[in-house]
């Protein structure tokens, strides 16, 4: 009785994998199911707002600061200086721990011997009217900005040196350094994996739920960015008119900026790893390959696919392409909390070596994502809440042919869960999409 029953089940299965190209994702590991809708022409990815609040995020951001460096001791971070003429982006940890976008400023934080923050200061310049008239709005002592950023205390910059007299501690952590710093002070944490610095990166490594949605958010804009491009890959296109298309898409879809350099690598170039000039055309036979991210408050996504310029894979493009995308399942399907983003890249080095095509793998297999493409936390072990790529890749020069599949993943109780669903990664799921554009 058992044989009749199963039979029209495997016959399904086979009948689903087999004999109709599946326009969803065949991994089990699917973060968005219902994401990437069937459609050749996107439209903006729709970006729920993160829950919690930016000055709710930070001031808990800051209270964990202060227990993790303890005390009794003082913390001193410094903003961005200005930088000419150009759009001003805050540092990523004074953005962390202030959300401000203002330049040249700074953060006094007072812990307690139970690690307790007891004072929080921002030093502001004083209110200017004439710079304000060129430049617009920005944050002056007073209660306008302490209610603006939630911060408890606001006081001028000049003022900073008295503060730093008055304090009743024997340490000051910096990432910066102090130049007024006092004698009986002893200022410290400047160098890679003292105190302050590892605090950070340990902190910045688990994602909150407010960080988790505007990465979501980010990656969906990127993915969208992508399939919105991808009109522009054909026989004689550009990888500029490439560029533009995803770039311009950011900032239509709800991103601020991108967040590197935008690579658009048609053929050989794709042979060089950060190869960005995007100055070449498309031609029929060749492979396309993006490698691409923008922001979402400040949030960075970075996903890569590589396609078929003329809509079809090669024999031989397929047979690496699926080489690639092989080694990265057998990695997403073994990455666990625990692991280091080392002992992943093995996973990848010893697919590649089995199949006979390591010295082809030329880079690391992943790095964290957060406020930094490469977020900080380098050496640390994946963690639930953590985020993180998965990108092997094979160059090979002789041939001409470049192939990278990075997508971005949220670590959870329950093991990865592949976030950048935006975009297909099989190939019969490219190949029907490419198709459907044209
Ligand atoms: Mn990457």
């Amino acid at each position: 009785m058992a044989i009749p029953k199963l039979a029209p089940c495997v016959a399904l299965l086979i009948g689903v994998s087999c004999a109709h190209p599946s326009y969803h994702d065949g991994s089990e590991l699917r973060g968005a199911p219902g994401l990437w809708e069937w459609r050749p022409r996107a439209v903006a990815p729709e970006l729920p707002e993160p829950p919690s609040t930016l000055v709710a995020e930070c001031r808990e951001r800051r209270e964990r600061l202060a227990a993790a460096v303890g005390g009794p001791s003082a913390v001193w971070l410094e903003a961005a200086g200005t930088d000419g003429e150009g759009q001003f982006f805050q540092s990523d940890d004074f953005y962390y721990f202030t959300g401000t976008e203002d330049a040249d400023i700074g953060l006094l934080l007072q812990v307690d011997a139970a690690g307790r923050l007891v004072k929080e200061t921002l030093f502001l310049p004083p209110h200017d009217p004439n710079w304000e008239a060129w430049n617009g709005p920005r944050l002056s002592p007073g209660d306008a900005a302490e209610a603006a950023t939630g911060i408890r205390d606001s006081a001028e910059l000049g003022e900073l040196g008295a503060h730093l007299e008055a304090l009743d501690v024997p340490v000051i952590h910096t990432l910066d350094g102090l130049d007024e710093s006092p004698e009986h002070l002893e200022v410290k944490a400047r160098e890679r994996g003292a105190p302050l610095r590892g605090a950070i990166n340990r902190l910045r490594l688990v994602k909150s739920a407010y960080e988790i949605q505007c990465l979501r958010n980010s990656i969906n804009i990127t993915t969208a960015a992508m399939r919105t491009a991808a009109v522009e890959i054909q026989d004689g296109g550009t990888e500029f008119a490439l560029q533009g298309a995803i770039e311009g898409s950011y900032l239509r879809f709800g991103s601020e900026r991108r967040g590197f350099a935008s690579i658009c690598a048609a053929g050989g170039n794709a042979v060089t790893l950060h190869y960005s000039d995007n100055v070449d055309t498309l031609d029929d036979g060749e492979l396309v390959l993006m490698d691409i991210g923008s922001k979402y408050r400040y949030y960075c996504a970075d996903v890569t696919r590589t396609l078929p310029v003329n809509g079809r894979f090669s024999p031989r493009q397929r047979e690496l392409y699926e080489l690639v995308l092989a080694a990265q399942k057998h990695a997403e399907e073994r990455v666990q909390a625990g692991m280091t983003l080392q002992e992943m890249h093995q996973l990848a080095v010893e697919y590649f070596e089995d199949a006979g095509y390591r010295k082809y793998f030329t880079h690391g297999l992943g790095h964290w994502i957060g406020l930094d493409v490469h977020d900080v936390g380098r050496g640390l072990p994946i963690e639930v809440g953590s985020l993180f790529t998965i990108e092997p890749g094979l160059y090979i020069e002789a041939e001409g042919i470049g192939i990278r599949i990075e997508d971005d993943y949220l670590m959870t109780e329950d093991g990865p869960v592949r976030l950048s669903t935006g975009f297909p990664r099989e190939v019969a799921e490219i190949e029907a999409f490419l198709e459907a554009l044209h």
